[in-house]
């Protein structure tokens, strides 16, 4: 009776459910926040506060505790951990994690070991990761595009222009600020590589989707690409983990594990968070494309062709089931949807019914950029709260209604106007993260794009994509991507948004002056889509 266990570890807390190939059931999502396992001083929102607002770290020890703390919860919900066939899971992508030589010599988890976190801490030479949502290393990404002939080489050698966020500029500031401490490290992890190395108790490979986030990976042969280490920081390579394949099974799990009446199971190698949910929406053959808003909003899909972003701001990724998965992400996504909820103290009614009911599709003109912290795609640094055009009405914050679907009509045309490289018209769109069960945020999404939306019984895309990883890697026979997809990732119909016609067309004008105030701020001129 196979059942499967997919971890996804995501910026504010750790989610876990179970699929049950026989049954065609999905366990309810377990979760545990960050914020729960620390003081408010040491954790919020996933992060380690720090003064300068450029720099986002967490604490890779609290992803360890949460690991614990998850499989404590899933069998005290009363889930029998003994029949899991197989585990994986994904990552937050581009965050790094730093240890010494002894992580690499794979005994460190013994008989004694109490919990995980205890295990690794003696081996952290950087007591805190930085994350995607660090912007500090413009300098040390201008550097490495110097070094490398330009940013349109770099894009063609890994997919993506330097990226702030990417583990390789990231290993570059830690290499210049803190050049003892590179010295000592003698393993550098992706966050997904980490956690893989906790469930089987050695440093484990770092699977190619999430390698492409990394600056590093030449995108063609999958290995490290020695111009782009030497670029980085010296003596790179024997600090990095091998890349490894799709489907890679890593290893058995530790038995340390046993505590949660886990048996010594295969551990596939864990991915990013995006490819994750490519995966679990369904989206691995290209054709569909998928919204995932998240922490981030996130526009992906599957690709036979290495499409790349003449802007500069996009990714190209892999697809967990082969071949390409081109990303733009947008960094104002939850987070600036829940400040909002959280300045005017809404409720979710307030927020997904009334904010819509109570305002007419195109918001009578009014229009802000949906910037609460510095956005990425387009790249905008130091904009410092919603930037609107002195309208009174955002002013004064009297509308909070008008004020909630300004942001999401933002969102959606920023969206619209920065996934053109994607080539082809849209024509139908999924959409996942917990944000998807918003009926205003998908119609207005369905109305600028002007495309069916459809969605799944359930909005945890990466952890489901994750179970359904470990499913094909281990019985690939039964499971191929095609039969996993048909099982777990069918849309449900009376979840399907279609456009509404009147509203496509306020839209088509009303992006037009969004696309001018986005200029006006960002500087950026982005082509207007048909
Ligand atoms: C993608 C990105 C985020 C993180 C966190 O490039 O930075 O989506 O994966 O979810």
């Amino acid at each position: 009776m196979p059942k499967f266990l997919g971890i996804d570890c995501c910026t504010r807390k750790m989610n876990a459910l179970v699929l049950d190939t026989d049954r065609r059931s999905l366990s309810p999502t377990v979760s545990v926040y960050y914020s729960d396992l620390r003081p408010q001083n040491e954790i919020k929102n996933g992060m380690v506060p720090n003064e300068d607002p450029l720099v986002k770290h967490s604490d890779p020890l609290v992803w360890a505790d949460a690991l614990d703390t998850l499989l404590g919860r899933l069998t005290e919900a009363g889930i029998d951990l003994s029949s899991i066939a197989a585990i994986s899971g994904c990552a937050q992508q581009h965050g790094t994690v730093y240890l010494s030589p002894e992580f690499a010599k794979n005994n460190w988890i013994s008989d004694k070991t109490s919990s995980l976190s205890e295990a690794v801490a003696p081996m952290l030479t950087r007591k805190s990761s930085p994350i995607w949502m660090d912007s500090s290393t413009f300098q040390q990404c201008r550097e490495i595009e110097e070094a490398i002939g330009g940013a349109k080489t770099l894009q063609q050698k890994c997919g993506s222009c330097a990226m702030e966020r990417f583990a390789g500029p990231q290993i570059r500031k830690f290499y210049q600020t803190e050049s003892s401490a590179y010295a000592q490290t003698g393993v550098i992890h992706l966050v997904s590589s980490f956690l893989t190395s906790l469930l089987t108790g050695k440093s484990e490979k770092i699977d190619c989707c999430d390698a492409a986030g990394m600056n590093l990976m030449d995108i063609q042969t999958l290995d490290w690409d020695n111009e782009l280490l030497k670029a980085t920081a010296p003596g790179l390579r024997t600090k990095l983990p091998p890349i490894c394949g799709n489907s890679h099974i890593a290893g058995k799990l530790h038995p340390y594990f046993s505590k949660y009446g886990l048996r010594e199971i295969p551990v596939i190698t864990f991915t990013g968070d995006n490819p994750s949910s490519l995966i679990g929406i369904g989206g691995w053959k290209p054709g569909t494309y998928i919204v995932a808003l998240g922490t981030s909003d996130n526009f992906f899909t599957a690709s036979d062709k290495p499409l790349t972003d003449p802007h500069g701001y996009g990714h190209l990724f892999l697809n967990p089931a082969g071949k390409y998965m081109p990303l733009a992400c947008f960094k104002n996504g939850s987070c600036a949807r829940e400040s909002i909820m959280q300045e005017f103290n809404l409720t979710w009614h307030e927020f997904d019914v009334d904010a819509f009911d109570l305002t007419p599709p195109g918001n009578n003109g009014n229009i802000l950029l949906p910037y609460v912290t510095d956005e990425i795609t387009p790249q905008a640094m130091n904009v410092g709260g919603i930037v609107h055009e002195g309208n009174s009405l955002f002013k004064s914050h009297k509308n909070a209604a008008s004020i909630v679907r300004a942001m999401v009509e933002a969102q959606a045309m920023t969206m619209r106007l920065h996934t053109t490289w994607f080539g082809n018209r849209v024509k139908s769109m999924r959409i996942t993260g917990s944000m998807s069960d918003s009926l205003g945020v998908c119609q207005v999404l369905s109305d600028v794009f002007n495309t069916m939306v459809e969605r799944l019984g359930h909005h945890n895309a990466a952890a489901q994509g994750a179970a359904m990883r470990a499913a094909q890697a281990t019985l690939p026979d039964t499971f191929s991507w095609q039969a996993i997809s048909k099982l777990f990732a069918t849309p449900v119909s009376s979840k399907t948004i279609t456009p509404n016609k009147q509203n496509v067309e306020i839209y088509k004008e009303l992006i037009l002056n969004y696309a001018q105030l986005e200029k006006n701020i960002t500087g950026v001129d982005c082509t207007i889509p048909d």
